[in-house]
Order: C-alpha cells, then sequence, then structure tokens
C-alpha cells in the first residue's frame, strides 16, 4: 500500500497552524539560548532506525498470541508494512532480516520493492536458537558453543549463508545472537562453551566480506535460565576482540538484569571503538520488548547522553546499525512501532539539547548540582516540535498515529490480506 504524497500533505494541512506555532515558539527560545536548531533538525532528519522483520506481527508469549489482523505473511508484504510506517515518519528507511524466515525468492524484485519505498537493507541475523524443518542437527543444547562438533559446524555454515543472502540484497552486516547456555549447574564447562563460540565465531568472521562487519549480541538469560555463553557485555567484547577489528558489541537495552547502567556499557565500548549495534526495547523486568520510551524515558535519555557524546567524541567508533527489537501482544505492531520511533527521537532530541560546554565546566567544578540542572533541562524540555518539524520536512506527517489512524490503514491491511494471516516472528 503506497500513500499518495498528496494525502501526506492533506493530512499535513489540518495540523501545520497548530504546529508551526508551538515549533517557532520553541525555536526562538532554543536559538535564544544559543543553540542551532537547523543543525538539530538536519540530524533528527538523518536518523534511520531499522525495522527488524519479526516485529510487524503480534508477538506473542508462551501463553498465547492474539493476532491482530492483515499481518504480513511474505517478505513482500513485511518490507510494504515497514514502507508505510517509512513514509509517514521518514525514519524508519531500512528493514533487518531474520535467516531463514526472509529468504527472498527473487532477489531482484525484493531489491527492487525495497527501494521503491526508500529503504535499505540493514544488518542480517542469523537463528540457531530454532531447529529447521529437515535440519540434521539440533540445537537443543547449544549451535556455535555446542559439545558436538558437527551442531557447531552447521551453524558456522548457517551463518555463512545468511552473510550470502546478506550480500546480495547490499546489507553490510550480521548480528549473531546466540540462545546458547545452560539450565542446570554442571550442565556445560564454561570455558569449554566459550572456548567453541570464540572459535565458530572465528571461522564465520573469516568469510565477512572486508566492507561488513559482525555483531555480537549479549544476553544474560532466556532460552537458558543459569547459565548464557555470551552472558554480557564484556563477554561480547572478548569475542569481539578475539575475531578482529571488524567485530562489534551490539546493545540490546532489554538484555541486561535490572538496573543494569547500560548508560556507562555504552560510553565503555565507544571509548573502545567497539559499539557497532543498538537493539532498542524498554522493559520492566527482563528481556519483556515493550515499547520503547513507554517504561524508562528518563534513562533511555541518559543512554542517549552517552551516544551523542560518544558520536562527537569517539571518532574510532563506527555509524551505529540503529534497530527497534521490540515485540508485543496487545497493540497493532505497526502504531506500536511509531510509538517506538517518536520516543527514541525524542530521546536523541533531548540529548542533542544538552550544553556540553557548561556540563564539561560543571564536572570539572565537582558542581554536582549543576551538572545535574543541565541534564534535567534538555529533559525536561518538550522537543516534540523539533520531531514534527523533522518529519515535515522530510516529507513525512507532522502527526503520525493520527494519520495512521485517519488512512484507516489497519482496516485496508485487513481487507487486502484477511484476518488470520500470520507473521512469521518471535
Ligand atoms: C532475543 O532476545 C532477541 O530479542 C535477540 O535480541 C535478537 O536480536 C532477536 O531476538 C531476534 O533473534
Ligand atoms: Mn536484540
Amino acid at each position: 500500500m503506497i500513500i499518495e504524497q498528496s494525502q501526506i500533505q492533506d493530512n499535513n494541512k489540518k495540523d501545520i497552524t497548530k504546529h508551526k506555532e508551538s515549533f517557532d515558539f520553541l525555536a526562538n527560545t532554543l536559538s535564544n539560548s544559543g543553540r542551532n536548531v537547523d543543525a538539530i533538525i538536519a540530524k533528527l532528519a538523518d536518523f534511520q532506525v531499522a525495522i527488524p522483520s519479526w516485529a510487524l506481527g503480534a508477538g506473542g508469549t508462551r501463553f498465547g498470541r492474539f493476532s491482530y489482523g492483515g499481518e504480513p505473511s511474505s517478505l513482500e508484504e513485511k518490507i510494504d508494512d515497514i514502507g508505510i510506517i517509512h513514509q509517514l515518519t521518514q525514519t524508519a528507511g531500512a528493514i533487518s532480516l531474520h535467516i531463514p524466515w526472509d529468504i527472498p525468492k527473487d532477489y531482484k524484485a525484493i531489491k527492487e520493492l525495497a527501494s521503491s519505498h526508500n529503504i535499505i537493507f540493514d544488518a542480517v541475523n542469523s537463528n540457531t536458537f530454532q531447529d529447521q524443518a529437515n535440519a540434521k542437527e539440533s540445537y537443543k543444547f547449544g549451535s556455535l558453543s555446542n559439545v558436538s562438533n558437527a551442531v557447531r559446524d552447521q551453524a558456522i555454515e548457517h551463518n555463512i549463508e545468511v552473510i550470502d543472502i546478506g550480500e546480495k540484497l547490499g546489507s553490510k552486516s550480521i548480528t549473531v545472537w546466540l540462545a546458547d547456555g545452560s539450565n542446570f549447574p554442571g550442565q556445560n564447562n564454561f570455558q569449554l562453551a566459550l572456548q567453541n563460540t570464540q572459535n565458530s565465531l572465528k571461522k564465520i568472521y573469516k568469510k565477512l566480506p572486508d566492507d561488513w562487519k559482525m555483531f555480537i549480541e549479549y544476553k544474560p538469560y532466556e532460552p537458558n535460565f543459569y547459565s548464557t555463553v555470551i552472558r554480557d557485555w564484556g563477554t561480547s567484547l572478548l569475542l569481539a576482540n578475539g575475531c578482529g577489528d571488524k567485530a562489534y558489541t551490539l546493545v540490546d537495552l532489554g538484555h541486561h538484569l535490572p538496573n543494569t547502567n547500560i548508560e556507562q556499557i555504552v560510553a565503555t565500548l565507544m571509548m573502545q571503538g567497539k559499539l557497532g549495534g543498538f537493539h532498542f526495547n524498554d522493559s520492566k523486568y527482563g528481556d519483556d520488548d515493550l515499547t520503547v520510551g513507554s517504561i524508562k524515558p528518563y534513562a533511555l535519555f541518559l543512554i542517549f547522553n552517552e551516544l551523542v557524546y560518544g558520536m562527537e567524541n569517539n571518532k574510532n567508533n563506527p555509524d551505529l546499525a540503529w534497530m527497534i527489537d521490540a515485540s508485543h501482544n496487545v497493540k497493532d505492531p505497526l502504531e506500536d512501532l511509531i510509538q517506538s520511533l517518536e520516543a527514541i527521537q525524542e530521546a536523541y532530541a533531548k540529548a542533542l539539547l544538552i550544553d556540553r560546554q557548561l556540563l564539561k565546566m560543571a564536572q570539572q567544578n565537582n558542581d554536582v548540582v549543576k551538572c545535574q540542572e543541565i541534564l534535567q533541562d534538555a529533559y525536561r524540555t518538550d522537543v516534540r516540535p523539533l520531531i514534527k518539524q523533522a518529519r515535515y520536512q522530510s516529507g513525512g506527517v507532522i502527526n503520525p498515529i493520527n494519520a495512521y489512524r485517519y488512512f484507516d490503514i489497519r482496516n485496508k491491511l485487513i481487507k487486502e490480506r484477511g484476518t488470520t494471516s500470520v507473521a512469521t516472528g518471535l
């Protein structure tokens, strides 16, 4: 489904007067306090977040799954859905594929479809956490870390195949997330599991094209509940360093134990030039995969504070691969993704407002109160007019959720695809 540019313009007509009023007021206030509003808007407009192919259908839990109807049942339909979000928000210009769920049948046609929506192919993801039909070996007891040579080889081969598929589409990175670990003490030899993982990753890394990156994701628990082989950022960094310059750590916000200081992890990795990718979501208890910014927006802002500092100061760290990694049971997935994009942009915009010079001075003077005031001054600013302006200038809509509902997109998708279509995913 393509929304005509004229429909977008029409939709903006009813919002533009109110938007202009609040934007002009904020832009004036910010300019008067020395902020370069045009530069901030340009950065917001540039910021693109990949949508994973598995987030477009209803998420589920082990207790059930409640579809929303009109789910995309093919790769083509998944790309179309992201196209809709991108048209409205101008922020979702990339898709992250998961193999084997998303193996294209016709590469040329898929590439053409994506480029017709202005969507590029971001990191490709391998899947060694589920057994595939007709697979010779099982991942029940791990993949790259498995005690069996044959299982490890099968998992290595799969990752290499994922790289091949990504190359044909123009991707430039692979994300490896392993479910490997153990459920009971004694089940795994920790050292052997880590050693096997390192050796397996090195074999995959050897096949990585020169202009590619490998992202190594970590997670403390689930689906294994006693130990996870790549459990934290330190382990991921160790493995990335063991592989080489093109291997990086990937931070997923949900993959930390409660109250972990994620912003400090970000700072450490960026200082080392080793932060490669970022998965956004929010959580209350564990890897809840909730809408970004729905539970801890201040924590997200503090993380963006470090990301912005790192992007400005750690030139040795490459551009990051941004992705939303959320899934949900009770919302229209497309509306949920729009909300996540909004929250990401909000945190980014607020972090861009931080007066870095003043903060540095306050830190040098150990003026703790002032430091907090500076951060919170940025955080408490309502930056939504800046985000709306960035969207508007880029050809998107001023209010994406309202527009999505006004265009009645979900009902149109249900009409097109039916109520029972099911998307592959988590
Ligand atoms: C599992 O927790 C996970 O969310 C990982 O973060 C991966 O990125 C994603 O699923 C898909 O494999
Ligand atoms: Mn993730």
